[in-house]
């Protein structure tokens, strides 16, 4: 990996460090920040977590999750992106008019994402290496490169979001360097079983959501090889806080025989229309699907978002150009 000189600087001469996710945390994004909150932390160095919208449920098993605030502090020297490169993703930055804060100091940005679109004008350094399967793989090699401390803490948030993006080490992105740094942790104490059911006792489904999954896959509509179903603002709202509509029936499409694609479209009253793509092996359609409707993502994960739309109109679409993706594949 190439070195960033500027990387060691910028945090040499910072003592209060802000770590900042996008407006769509995941575990990737959330254990990378908890991770380094433990390196700044053994550095000496006061790292504040922040994230403009709240940890969804599914990820409070992520011990340290509360610690993430909602709002910018008014005192920082530097700021580290994470899991994102895109300002599309950091709307709630601009719209709290707390950007300017963040721009008038150092910015560092750490990702993955090959594609991206609308880049973020004020970042003085970025690294983005889409070899590197997880945010947290990235903050690794450049904690390793500049000897920055990993206590076993720090070590298991890494695995973490090895896992969580890497689907436990299933995904095309995997690489020999990934396995590399899951023996690294390992041999530095980290127990993989006992991080494994630490989130499957806590993601364990509600009976109601157990129900509802029922009627997700009874909605489900089957258009060759996509798997696509919408969710209305009234079960956004009844069961959203509980468990996320889009992992709970994503998981089933993709394995349903013949399914490439699936996609979960939430409609929401205010015209908003959102929707959530992941994709089987050999159909690497998603990210660009996804910029087609103002998002982005990976080869095989990816989201978007229309702020009007028609949430049929949008399925229409999408069963359209998913067939003609998967035809010039
Ligand atoms: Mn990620």
């Amino acid at each position: 990996m190439a070195d960033y000189p500027e990387i060691k600087d910028i945090i040499s001469s910072s003592q209060r460090i802000l770590v900042i996710q996008a407006d769509n945390p995941d575990a990737d994004s959330l254990a990378s920040s908890l991770a380094l909150e433990q390196i700044f932390h053994d550095m000496g160095k006061e790292p504040i977590l922040y994230c403009g919208i709240d940890m969804p449920e599914y990820l409070k098993y992520l011990f340290g999750w509360d610690r993430v605030e909602k709002d910018v502090p008014s005192q920082f020297d530097a700021s580290i992106i994470v899991d994102t490169s895109t300002m599309t993703l950091l709307e709630k930055l601009t719209s709290s008019g707390s950007q300017g804060w963040v721009a008038a100091k150092p910015v560092i940005v750490l990702d993955h994402h090959a594609e991206v679109q609308n880049d973020i004008p004020f970042a003085t350094v970025v690294v983005n290496e889409p070899t590197k399967v997880s945010t947290g793989e990235l903050l690794y090699a450049i904690a390793k490169q500049h000897e920055w401390p990993i206590n076993l803490q720090a070590a298991s948030y890494i695995m973490t979001s090895i896992l969580a993006d890497s689907m436990g080490l299933a995904t095309e992105n995997t690489s020999a360097a990934t396995y590399r740094v899951m023996a690294e942790l390992v041999d530095s104490g980290v127990n993989r079983p006992q991080l494994e059911e630490q989130r499957r006792s806590f993601n364990k489904m509600p009976p109601s959501i157990f129900k509802y999954k029922a009627e997700l896959i009874e909605r489900t509509e089957l258009h060759d090889q996509l798997a696509i179903v919408t969710v209305p603002q009234a079960e956004i709202n009844e069961y959203s806080p509980l468990y996320n509509p889009a992992p709970l029936i994503q998981n089933d499409h993709l394995l349903t025989a013949g399914v490439l694609v699936s996609i979960v479209i939430k409609q929401y009253d205010s015209g908003r229309v959102t929707g959530a793509i992941r994709c089987n092996q050999g159909a690497p359609i998603a990210a660009k699907l996804a910029e087609e409707l103002n998002g982005g993502g990976h080869a095989y994960a990816a989201g978007f978002k229309v702020d009007k739309g028609d949430a049929s109109e949008i399925k229409q679409k999408c069963i359209e150009r998913v067939k003609t993706l998967l035809e010039s594949k």
